[in-house]
């Protein structure tokens, strides 16, 4: 009796933690939180007793979404997805970290895996990493991704663009436009993500390997470690780079002092450009990219080593490196990032969304004047870890896991 009852409850449970086909954001929104109380999302304890450069740099007040708007699984069948965007006609390509894409309608339905793509390393944090597509994608069908490539017994973050053939099957023309180098022999850390700026070049971005031994390149403007970087579509540096003339310094790059970059977007209303990093332990960090500009790994950081011991000298501001917008301790993780601009859910006009690895989550940061003026966590429910979040031509975000799910949020 009792191992029948209990049976029953595991299958009810796992029903309950697999893929949640549908989950209204409204069924225990009784009492709204009241938007302005002072309390944070997160109650977990920090790891460490740092203390934040200014107000509402770290746990800022809750807010909560007013309009009712449901989560819904459209597909659970992809392989590792890494990054969603969309296409000009509503579909979505997404890429899947072990070397293939796939298009996915809005209803969920997956294309065939496209191939033809170079060989990727997709041990641990590597493989097929983002894409990218060209300003007239709609007529030259070219797109850009990132990806981990391997050279000799090393791997290195690398863009290489190409075609997407008409049968929607294979990349043709394949280049290899630009590498992060110096390749280093970890599978850790490669950034990564693509996007193209106003001026029609290419924006990405790197991570510093995860290796005390090359995390000092963060700050080496001669490596292409732990940076933001800005390239032609011919992977030549861009023109009105910042370091562009400077002795030493690679004119590739845009700005320094990162450790691991996985969510880069663009302000819709001021067009600046904004990044994700994942910190050490507590340190993850919501950064403003100015040209030019040291965001200060592995000199200050917020977080402490995984052992628990501080970062270098453990400090948390020094002159002449930027303070993070927002920092989360406990860390969320967070991976690829989007501006909400659409019109079908206004409270989330201009806000950022987040997708988080180890918090199992999406953040919604209310951002105003470029500081955070609320945060909300979405999606608790699903116990997924996101890995890429975008704004859907329907003015729903889309959203995949680690795991191979594919979900719609919106009304
Ligand atoms: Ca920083």
């Amino acid at each position: 009796m009792y191992r029948t009852l209990s049976s029953v409850m595991i299958s009810v449970a796992v029903v309950l933690a697999a893929c949640n086909p549908t989950t209204p954001n409204n069924v225990n929104s009784a009492s709204p939180t009241d938007s302005s109380t002072n309390t944070s999302v997160e109650k977990n304890e920090p790891n460490s007793q740092y203390k934040p450069a200014f107000a509402g740099q770290t746990r800022i007040a809750a807010v909560k979404t007013q309009t009712a708007f449901e989560s819904k699984l459209l597909s659970k069948e992809l392989n590792r997805p890494w990054a969603i965007i969309s296409l000009p006609d509503g579909r979505l390509l997404i890429t899947e970290k072990e070397g293939t894409m796939r298009i996915a309608t809005t209803a969920g339905v997956l294309g065939t895996p496209i191939t033809g793509l170079p060989p990727v390393d997709h041990e641990s944090q590597g493989g097929l990493l983002d894409v990218a597509l060209d300003p007239a994608f709609s007529t030259n069908r070219l797109i850009y991704w990132t990806y981990s490539g391997i050279v000799g017994d090393a791997t290195l973050t690398a863009v290489a663009k190409g075609k997407l053939s008409a049968d929607e099957k294979t990349i043709e023309s394949v280049k290899v436009i630009y590498q992060a180098t110096p390749a280093f022999n970890s599978k850790q850390h490669y950034g990564s993500r693509i996007l193209f700026d106003k001026t029609g070049n290419l924006i990405f971005s790197t991570g510093e390997r995860s290796d005390k031994r090359t995390r000092p390149q963060a700050q080496f403007l001669n490596s292409s470690l732990g940076k933001v970087i800005r390239i032609t579509t011919d992977g030549k540096p861009a023109a009105g780079n910042p370091f562009s003339g400077v002795d030493s310094a690679r004119p590739e790059l845009y700005s320094y002092g990162h450790r691991n970059v996985q969510g880069l977007a663009f302000h819709p209303t001021t067009g600046d450009l904004w990044e994700t990093e994942f910190g050490p332990k507590g340190g993850d960090e919501l950064n403003r990219v100015v040209p030019g500009k040291n965001y200060g790994w592995p000199t200050i950081t917020y977080g402490l080593e995984y052992s628990g011991e501080k970062v270098g000298e453990g400090i948390q501001q020094k002159a002449g490196m930027e303070q993070p917008v927002y920092y989360w301790d406990p860390v969320i993780s967070p991976s690829g990032i989007t501006f909400y601009s659409g019109n079908s859910i206004p409270e989330w006009k201009d806000n950022l969304f987040i997708s988080g690895l180890s918090s199992m989550q999406i953040t919604r940061l209310v951002i105003k004047d470029n500081k955070v003026a609320g945060e909300e966590r979405l999606l608790t429910d699903v116990k997924k870890r996101f890995r890429d979040v975008t704004e859907g031509k329907d003015g729903a975000l889309y959203a995949i896991t680690d795991d191979g799910c594919l979900y719609r949020i919106g009304k």
